[in-house]
């Protein structure tokens, strides 16, 4: 588990950093390259093992993320889901009730399985001082994928859905919630010790629509993973939530918030802070890669806020690929040269 789950302050905070895997590494592309696509990357456990490994390796993070992604979920309900070299992921759409026979949740045992087996890999791999970070996506960002079939800007096919028929959208929502939850079970089974719950765009939602389809079935999924796994710490990123953040961790009780990059260090050490949770971010990905003295800057500025707060260092969202390695290398040596300036 990550040192800041004991209660205790820390300087410097622990740091690991939102796709600190992936495109952006030299040996990402190569093994990615061997092994014939994302897909095969994820479903392989060695080769999943590895490549959440590299990172690791190169920048010694506090916390390994496991290599997988959000879209594995709908996959191993029997959604097709593809990823087309240089574009997003695709997906079949489902845009109606009718469209959900397809989905199966006795079936997702054959994907879901070969996760949890890189999970027990990376987990006897991994140093036992480094956390291992599960995840899954939140149930309204997963839906947003399903229903459009790719990512989209407004996410306006599943808003579409879910104000023409809430009644449909919600068993979308429901088999989503409690697959899920089986997921992250599964996940904790195997051996990772935390989980982060990533609602990329949570910020997309009226305050009626957010606290259906974002808060509940994140409640939902809390309350049940803390019944089963009360010792495993819940990550909650609702991304560009805003001030409904502070609702948000309040009502869903995790233990943590992801803060995204447009969220003030005023409001994050103030009312966010307040709410009792764990801080978890915020530099923006971009000024990554800038690098030099504006990202030592901020950084800077970001550790000074959080000073005598609980607080994970990392991004406000996930590395992007054109981020230099040696800028990330620089990154983490900044922070941790950070000493505590109270006496
Ligand atoms: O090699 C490639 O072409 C694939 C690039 C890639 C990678 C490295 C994708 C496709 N997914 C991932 C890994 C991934 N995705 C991880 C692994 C652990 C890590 O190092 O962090 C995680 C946690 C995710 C989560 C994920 N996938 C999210 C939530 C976080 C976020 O970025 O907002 C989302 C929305 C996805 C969907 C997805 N998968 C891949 C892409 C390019 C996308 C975004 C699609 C879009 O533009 O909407």
């Amino acid at each position: 588990m990550l040192k800041v789950f004991s209660n205790i302050h820390f300087t410097p905070p622990p740091i690991w950093l939102m796709r600190q895997a992936g495109r952006y590494l030299p040996e990402y592309r190569a093994l990615r390259k061997q092994a014939g696509g994302f897909l095969n990357l994820c479903y392989t456990p060695e080769f999943a093992t590895e490549v959440t490994l590299q990172p690791i390796r190169r920048f010694d993070f506090d916390a390994a993320i496991l290599f997988s992604d959000i879209l594995v979920l709908p996959n191993a309900l029997g959604q097709k889901v593809w990823f087309a070299e240089g574009e997003g992921p695709r997906l079949d759409p489902i845009t109606n009730t009718q469209a959900l026979s397809i989905l199966n949740q006795s079936a997702t045992g054959d994907i879901f399985s070969k996760v949890y087996e890189a999970i027990t890999r990376i987990r006897s791999a991994l140093a036992p001082e480094k956390a291992l970070i599960g995840f899954c996506g939140a149930p309204w960002t997963v839906a947003t994928y399903m229903v459009a079939g790719r990512g989209s800007p407004d996410q306006a096919a599943a808003r579409s859905w879910a104000y023409n028929d809430p009644a449909g959208f919600q068993k979308l929502i429901d088999i989503i919630t409690s697959t899920t939850i089986e997921h992250l079970s599964g996940q904790i089974k195997a051996g990772v010790n935390l989980v982060q719950l990533f609602d990329s765009w949570a910020g997309s939602l009226p305050e009626p629509e957010f606290n259906r389809w974002v808060v509940e079935p994140t409640i939902r999924i809390v309350t049940t993973i803390k019944n089963r796994h009360p010792e495993v710490p819940i990550i909650g990123f609702p991304r560009a939530a805003g001030v409904s953040a502070v609702h948000y961790c309040r009502q869903t009780k995790v233990d943590a918030v992801g803060c995204d990059t447009s969220m003030p260090l005023g409001f994050m050490s103030g009312e966010l802070a307040n709410t009792g949770v764990v801080l978890q971010g915020n530099l923006d990905p971009l000024l990554l890669v800038a690098g030099g003295n504006q990202m030592r800057q901020r950084i800077d500025e970001i550790l000074e806020a959080m000073q005598g707060k609980r607080f994970i260092f990392n991004l406000g969202h996930g590395i992007v690929p054109q981020t230099p390695p040696e800028h990330v290398a620089e990154l983490v040596a900044h922070v941790r040269s950070h000493t505590s300036n109270e006496a």
